[in-house]
C-alpha cells in the first residue's frame, strides 16, 4: 500500500512537470467516499431496536481485508462513508472487490448489514464522478475521484 502510493506520487509530480492531464491514460481508481443508499431494514441481529445503525464498511479483496473505515456520521440515508482516497491498482483494478457494510455495536458482535461486490476497472471507460453498485438489498454509491478532477 505504501509502495503504491509512492509510485502514484512520483507519476503525479512527473505529471505536473509535463502538465500531462490525458485520463485516458488513467489506470487506477480512486474511491473518495461511498454513500449508502438503501439497505434491508430487516438486517437486524439484535433483539433490542436501537435506531438507525453506527454503519461502517469493509473492503476486501479475495477474502482479505484491504480497507476498515470510521464510522459513517449519518444517521439517516444515504449515509456518508468516507473512504480516504482508497486506491486501487495494478492488478486490484481486474479483480472482485467486496465493500461489506457493518452496524458497530457496543455491546454485541456488529452485524452485517450487506454486501456488494465490484470489478474498479469497469469503471475505467466510463470516467463517471458516481457510480451505483448492488448487492442484495443494498445499494452503493461509489464516489471516484479522477485524475483531471480540479
Ligand atoms: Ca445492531
Ligand atoms: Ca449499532
Ligand atoms: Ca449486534
Amino acid at each position: 500500500m505504501k509502495e503504491t502510493a509512492y509510485i502514484l506520487l512520483s507519476f503525479f509530480g512527473l505529471c505536473f512537470i509535463t502538465s500531462c492531464c490525458d485520463e485516458t491514460d488513467q489506470n487506477y481508481i480512486i474511491i473518495d467516499s461511498i454513500d449508502v443508499i438503501s439497505f434491508d431494514e430487516e438486517y437486524f441481529e439484535d433483539d433490542i431496536d436501537e435506531g438507525f445503525p453506527e454503519l461502517y464498511a469493509i473492503v476486501r479483496i479475495a477474502g482479505d481485508t484491504y480497507y476498515t473505515s470510521d464510522l459513517s456520521y449519518d444517521q439517516s440515508t444515504p449515509a456518508s462513508i468516507t473512504f480516504d482516497g482508497l486506491l486501487f491498482i495494478g492488478e486490484e483494478i481486474n479483480v472482485d472487490v467486496e465493500i461489506m457494510i457493518f452496524d458497530d455495536d457496543e455491546a454485541t458482535t456488529e452485524d452485517l448489514i450487506g454486501s456488494a461486490i465490484f470489478v474498479p476497472s469497469d469503471f475505467l471507460l466510463q470516467h463517471n464522478r458516481r457510480e451505483t453498485i448492488q448487492g442484495g438489498f443494498l445499494e452503493l454509491d461509489l464516489l471516484l475521484k479522477w485524475e483531471c478532477d480540479s
